[in-house]
């Protein structure tokens, strides 16, 4: 029987061959998404045996955002500052479960021209439950010079000079998606040779979908022109494009992956109470913001792109809207209702 010689990249060989493509590449970017890559397959390793190790329960602290930390947290957060540190492809890291960002003093991490800001677990209320979680990077250049600590102008970049940006799933299959300029690629973990293969070449979001992702418990903050759309959203007909159909799994990457893939809008408002909403800027909007805007979608903070978004503060809270452009236009029809 003819073997077959399904030449399926690798994670390492697909960075690789981008790096080939840019003969000036030093080749530091595609070691920096392999060291991730190896962050990952060790989280992955902690997120499948959760239920069966003492790795689940709350850590005991509260982290900067105020949660309650679990123990996965932790691990996954010095997974990630672990193989940055020690790798030789980046100058500093600044993490949602860190108060502040992390220079890293030796001189060979600060000659990298690259910085890495991550939320190594998101969703992690998901984890005592089995719900999909995951981690989410991106990746910029520094702004102060190249064998000098970094300070925190480095961190404080809008999304517009991000250089790379993805996630990872811990789900039914472990999948890392990663963005640059060049396109939006999904590789999948193939627990046979340890590696990411490429699963997903050249991710596209359809222009429109048929699945709207929000949390209606926040129904009465939300403003007229997000109730207009949401309205809009359940009495779509056929003629329309509808039915449309709601999935919120509470689970940031599990949902925006979804919607990249499938089509469809994810919605994190802010409310009356929290007008600034939940999510992180720097951590969660501005990574899926770029892979999406890669993949030929949108994201918004309802009033303006999130990449062009000038940070001032680590963890800064944004309102969040990220889907297939037709959704998107629909969506800021409404919303202008707001601005009357
Ligand atoms: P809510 C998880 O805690 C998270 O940060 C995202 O992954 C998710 O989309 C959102 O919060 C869920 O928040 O308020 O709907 O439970």
């Amino acid at each position: 029987m003819a073997l077959t010689n399904r030449q399926v990249l690798t994670l390492d060989e697909f960075t690789i061959r981008e790096m080939r493509a840019f003969p000036k590449a030093t080749g530091e970017l595609a070691a920096l998404l392999r060291d991730i890559g190896l962050a990952a397959k060790r989280v992955n390793v902690e997120v499948n045996k959760a239920g069966l190790v003492d790795i689940l329960g709350d850590a005991g602290h509260m982290n900067v955002q105020g949660e309650e930390v679990k123990k996965l947290d932790d691990f996954a957060n010095e997974q990630m500052v672990g193989v940055l540190r020690h790798g030789i492809s980046c100058a500093g890291i600044a993490s949602e479960e860190l108060d502040n960002f992390v220079m890293f003093d030796d001189t060979i991490s600060q000659q990298s021209k690259y910085i890495c800001m991550f939320d190594p677990l998101d969703g992690s209320s998901n984890i005592d439950v089995n719900v999909s979680i995951g981690t989410i990077f991106s990746i910029y250049r520094r702004v102060t010079p190249v064998g000098t600590p970094v300070t925190i102008d480095d961190f404080l970049q809008p999304g517009n000079r991000i250089v790379a940006a993805g996630y990872v799933i811990y789900g039914s299959s472990t999948i890392l998606v990663y963005a640059t300029k060049r396109g939006v690629n999904g590789f999948t973990l193939d627990p046979s040779i340890g590696e990411f293969s490429l699963s997903h070449p050249d991710i596209k979001c359809p222009e429109t979908g048929k699945i709207y992702s929000i949390n209606h418990g926040n129904w009465y903050g939300f403003s007229d022109g997000m109730k207009e759309y949401v309205e809009r959203c359940q009495t779509k007909d056929k003629s329309k494009g509808g039915p449309y159909t709601q999935r919120y799994i509470g689970s940031m990457v599990s949902d925006v992956h979804r919607n990249l893939i499938k089509g469809g809008i994810f919605m994190y408002p802010g409310t009356t109470d929290k007008p600034a909403g939940k999510l992180r800027l720097l951590y969660e909007c501005n990574p899926f913001a770029y892979i999406m805007e890669k993949a030929g979608g949108r994201a918004t903070d309802g009033k303006m792109r999130i990449l062009d978004k000038m940070p001032t503060k680590l963890h800064e809270r944004t309102p969040f809207f990220v889907g297939s452009v037709k959704m998107m236009d629909e969506l800021e029809e409404c919303l202008a209702i707001d601005n009357k």
